[in-house]
């Protein structure tokens, strides 16, 4: 090795502490607390003139899309402040009036850079132009945009094979640079397409996909809004779905109930105070859940099997009530089968395996019985488990037994995470593409599009660590930190020789890189894309399967910003050359052009460039809400899920990773997690009181983190103990801190999905 390699950059952030606050969690959330902070961060990052101008577009029909989550916009009237507070943080992170120039990465090595914590590294500011990192060099340096494209098409032509390229997506990305991303892909010809969705809600996708034949929710917002009760199961939507805190308000004003599943009781769903409203401002607050269900981790597939026993026994009392003998026999598949296995799941497995009493069981259960009409929502609590396909399946089960599915006010709902990872899906971002979707593609654009599955995330990781991997390409996220097992991640981005990021701000997939690295900034939501000497606008979908326009018209962080379409057209037309049936130019500078080709290739956009001017877009077809099965009988299918309690060792706990109030995944606004009392710190993990006793733990001692999987040892270091309300055997700490911690081969049966809500951990004293 020569001399002047410089030394690895470290792929966590630094393993530092800050000065730890505790409080008791609030009882309520929002306010006038959120008002202030909102405006805290608007004022501090993007300065109030131009971050009100931003935020008074956020969600207004014709303005943009919020980045943040993917909860919908009401159909009907909405306010001037469809915002909320964490919409407002990262509009404000966005809309920032701070650089990450040329002249910032002249003054700070990539050795520096990587010393910095993640807020930092967000804080530095938006990126400005393209920048290289080449072989064994100390900085990142400016390239010009032609220069920068060229290097990716050359390394991209020098493959042996087109799947030594993998081509990662987050789910900000819009429809349009989705579907065209994808294109170039299959046209340069592999299926390499892993996304942040297969971290984050491909459980629910398949569970759904198999049982009742879409792999999306069957719930409008007016449906949450209008039915009797509302399961929320591992989902913190005070933190991260804020908005839906207003719909839940409304329901439970109009007397439905709220169920929340969850190891902790989150401030979120306790009680709201409507921010927009005077009395919330003044601190008046509507309760929210009525009642709470501290489930162990990992404990929701026993306790839905518990909530089915309940539902049969009551049915047994009173035959024809509560089952939905019509809807089963018309529309199911599997009945006999799932009758039978209920039939033996014992109470003594169910309590101890899910961590609630009977009693606790039956109260959830008449709640559910008793109300006519029930919406069950979702996200990362249920999804991010060895077994989480199953548990999604068994609510399945639940609703099917009931008819609560595909009609009104009555459904599932997966709460999406990203503010466009269902579009991208729909666009065709996804490695295993449908066979009548790479035909319609290959017939528009006159190609024959790769059939071979590609890699999903975690096999894209284990490819580049096998040394299969030459290029590897992020349209927006976060890779390094975002997905399992950190070290491993890295070491596996380091054997490519070129990882290339499109990115709006710093982050730490752009310091462990491959041999040699590009940053290629691009425009975020919030601003003004001119292309063909005219705006343009882009669309997206959200949670509930509404495609809308999402049109930014703040001035640009920078001349040299690109839009991910106009990077992407770019970038294929220099890779394919004139072997390309796409006009990538003419694309690039008319998106209703892409949009003509998204109408003809994906089903439901007919007339697409028509019904996107109609205020508030359209909702895709769901044949769920008219009770069609999209699946191979025609049926939905009841499944039969065993139970399959991982075993934990004496000592040992259950480690969940979740957000904090003050971060966007990877992106780290602050360190506070207000709701739930801590102030200044992340490295924490947050501890049953009596699982510290047995230790000999005192609160705020430090420690260290050890995952424990298949003999297989991982440490995160430096993290203080938080006695918190938690079930025994329960333990949490922050993402991405505790990335470290879960192992790369743990993953959920058949979705893949990292195991980031169940790492079996020990906690080991740190010597003083
Ligand atoms: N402000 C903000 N908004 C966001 C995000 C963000 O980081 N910040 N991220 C976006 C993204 S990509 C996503 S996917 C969503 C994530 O939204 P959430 O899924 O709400 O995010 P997490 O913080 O991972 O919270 C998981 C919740 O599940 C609970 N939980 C953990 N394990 C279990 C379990 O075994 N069973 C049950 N029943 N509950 C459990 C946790 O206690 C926690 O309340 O939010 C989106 N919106
Ligand atoms: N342990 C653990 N790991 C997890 C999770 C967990 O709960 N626990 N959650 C998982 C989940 S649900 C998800 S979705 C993934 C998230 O994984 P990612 O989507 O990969 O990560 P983000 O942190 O959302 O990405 C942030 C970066 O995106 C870039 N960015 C922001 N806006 C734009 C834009 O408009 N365009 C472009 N091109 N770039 C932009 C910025 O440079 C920013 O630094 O993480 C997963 N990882
Ligand atoms: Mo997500």
């Amino acid at each position: 090795m020569p001399a002047s390699k410089p030394p690895l950059p470290d792929a966590e952030p630094p393993r530092k502490l800050l000065r730890l606050g505790q409080s008791a969690p609030p009882g309520k959330a929002v306010g006038a607390t959120a008002v202030i902070n909102s405006t805290k961060h608007i004022q501090a990052q993007a300065g109030m003139v131009r971050g009100t101008r931003a935020l008074l577009r956020a969600n207004q029909k014709g303005g943009f899309d919020c980045p943040s989550c993917a909860w919908p916009d009401p159909d009907d009237e909405r306010s001037s402040f469809e915002f909320c507070e964490n919409g407002a943080k990262a509009i404000a992170t966005e809309a920032t009036r701070k650089r990450a120039d040329a002249e910032f990465f002249a003054q700070y090595s990539i050795a520096e850079l990587a010393a910095l914590s993640d807020f930092e590294l967000n804080d530095a500011g938006r990126l400005t132009e393209p920048l290289l990192l080449d072989r064994d060099a100390t900085h990142y340096r400016p390239i010009a945009w032609k220069d920068a494209l060229a290097l990716v098409a050359e390394e991209l032509n020098g493959c042996d094979s087109p799947d030594q390229a993998t081509f990662y997506t987050s789910g900000r990305t819009s429809n349009e640079a989705a579907f065209l991303y994808q294109l170039f892909v299959r046209q340069y010809g592999t299926n390499n397409l892993p996304d942040c969705s297969n971290m984050c809600h491909e459980s629910s996708g398949a569970a759904l996909k198999m049982t009742i034949g879409i792999g999306k929710g069957t719930v409008t917002l007016e449906d949450i809004e209008n039915t009797d009760c509302i399961m929320v199961i591992g989902q913190n939507p005070g933190t991260n779905h804020p908005r839906m805190l207003t719909s839940l308000e409304k329901t439970v004003k109009r007397g439905g109930r709220i169920v929340s599943v969850n190891p902790l009781l989150e401030t979120g769903v306790k009680a709201f105070a409507h921010p927009q409203k005077l009395s919330g401002l003044l601190g008046v607050a509507t309760p929210l859940q009525s009642l709470h269900v501290p489930v162990r981790i990992n404990g929701d597939l026993p306790f839905v099997k518990g909530l089915l026993k309940c539902v049969l026994e009551a049915e047994a009392l009173n035959p024809g009530t509560v089952v939905d003998r019509d809807f089963v026999a018309e529309h199911t598949q599997g009945y006999e089968a799932l009758i039978a296995h209920v039939g033996t799941a014992s109470w003594d497995d169910i309590t101890t395996q899910s961590g609630l009493t009977e009693t606790q069981v039956r109260e959830a259960a008449d709640v559910f019985i008793n109300a006519r009409e029930c919406i069950t929502c979702w996200a990362m609590g249920l999804t991010q488990h060895h077994n989480a396909v199953e548990t999604i399946q068994e609510l399945v089960n639940l609703h099917l037994l009931t008819g609560k599915i595909g009609r009104p006010r009555s459904g599932l709902c997966p709460v999406r995470g990203h503010s466009n990872v269902q579009g991208d899906r729909t666009m065709g971002i996804w490695e295993r593409p449908p066979a009548p979707f790479l035909d319609k593609l290959d017939t528009e654009f006159g190609f024959k599009s790769p059939r071979e599955f590609g890699y999903d995330t975690v096999e894209a990781i284990e490819a580049m660590h096998e040394g299969k991997t030459r290029v590897f390409f992020g349209l927006g996220g976060n890779f390094l930190s975002a997905a399992p097992d950190t070290h491993f991640t890295a070491e596996a981005l380091r054997k490519c020789r070129l990882t290339v990021h499109v990115s709006t701000k710093p982050n730490r997939a752009h310091l462990v890189t491959g041999e040699r690295a590009l940053i290629l900034p691009c425009l975020g939501r919030t601003e003004a894309d001119r292309r063909g000497d005219r705006p343009q606008f882009v669309t997206v979908e959200n949670s509930m399967g509404v495609v809308h326009s999402s049109e930014g018209k703040l001035s640009p962080a920078s001349p040299h910003l690109l839009s991910e379409v106009a990077i992407i057209c770019g970038l294929a037309e220099t890779t394919l050359g004139t072997s390309s049936t796409v006009p990538w130019r003419v694309l690039a500078d008319d998106y209703d052009r892409i949009r003509e080709h998204i109408e003809r290739v994906v089903p439901g956009f007919d007339k697409f460039n028509v019904r996107i001017h109609q205020p508030g877009g359209f909702y895709l077809p769901n044949g769920v809400k008219e009770r069609r099965w999209d699946t191979k009988t025609g049926k939905a299918r009841f499944t039969v899920n065993e139970l399959a309690p991982l075993q934990l060792e004496p000592g040992q706990l259950l480690l969940q990773t979740f957000r904090s109030h003050d971060q966007f995944n990877t992106t780290i606004y602050g360190n506070n997690d207000r709701y739930r009392g801590i102030s200044n710190e992340r490295r924490v993990i947050f501890m049953n009181r009596e699982d510290m006793v047995d230790r000999g733990l005192k609160p705020r001692q430090p420690v260290d983190i050890i995952s424990h999987f298949e003999g297989e040892m991982r440490t995160a270091e430096l993290f203080l103990v938080i006695p918190y309300d938690t079930p025994r055997g329960c333990a949490a700490a922050y993402y991405p801190e505790a990335n470290v911690l879960v192992p790369i081969k743990s993953t959920a049966n058949i979705s893949r999905t990292p195991t980031s809500k169940s790492i079996v951990v020990t906690v080991q004293p740190r010597a003083s």
